[in-house]
């Protein structure tokens, strides 16, 4: 009698080519972030420039988080660097806002309102000096919310870490550790940016 088929197991590595995090952000190993099989190679790391996506990328974050910087980083906005004033689009590239509109409660509308443009929203948290966030505030956003822990270069592991707290207490899973002054971590958030672009 031919002996029993075994399980089919999948074989899957906790980090991409790029040392990028594997798996769903539940911890499902067996299926990438988009339940696409693990390991398929994303548009970003197939040499796709965010800049081509058809809707825009959207950043939120208290005021000093590292916003503007991190878009400019990614090529998604202006390279000099000026005080955010209002919201504004970078032509279809790019929705960049003020801190000062999470901070007071009633511009969480027009937050809201143009989440609903964009591709997904990165809420960035200075990594040297976190603030708390509203409890759930992710969870009015109408597009996918990422979070992003920013001045890595400049941040202890303390800091770092009561960031990302306020980020999941936020409502939010998925959180990427960057500076786009030295460039550490870019690779890893570009890779996931891609595969939500092009979803
Ligand atoms: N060292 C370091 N400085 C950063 C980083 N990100 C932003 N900055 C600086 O932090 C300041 C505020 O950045 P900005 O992008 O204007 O913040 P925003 O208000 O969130 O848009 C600027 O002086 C940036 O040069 C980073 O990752 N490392
Ligand atoms: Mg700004």
């Amino acid at each position: 009698m031919a002996a029993p088929e075994k399980p089919r197991q999948f074989l899957v590595p906790d980090k991409d080519a790029n040392g990028c995090a594997n798996g769903d952000p539940k911890g499902n190993p067996n299926v990438g972030p988009l339940g696409e099989p693990p390991g398929a190679p994303s548009r970003a790391t197939q040499g796709a420039d965010l800049g081509t996506a058809e809707k825009p990328l959207m950043v939120i974050g208290p005021v000093s988080a590292g916003k503007s910087t991190l878009l400019a980083a990614l090529g998604l906005g202006p390279k000099e660097i000026k005080k955010t004033e209002a919201l504004v689009y970078n032509r279809s590239l790019s929705i960049d806002t003020p801190g000062e509109m999470l901070a007071i409660p009633r511009f969480y509308n027009a937050l809201i309102l143009n989440s609903s443009r964009a591709y997904a929203v990165l809420m960035v948290m200075n990594g040297q000096q976190p603030i708390w966030l509203p409890s759930k505030i992710a969870l009015a956003l109408k597009s996918r919310v990422i979070g992003v822990v920013t001045k890595i270069d400049l941040a202890g592991p303390e800091t770092v870490h009561k960031a990302e707290l306020s980020l999941k207490n936020a409502g939010i899973e998925e959180t990427f550790r960057v500076s786009p002054v030295t460039g550490q971590g870019l690779e890893c958030l570009v890779e996931r940016l891609g595969d939500l672009a092009w979803a």
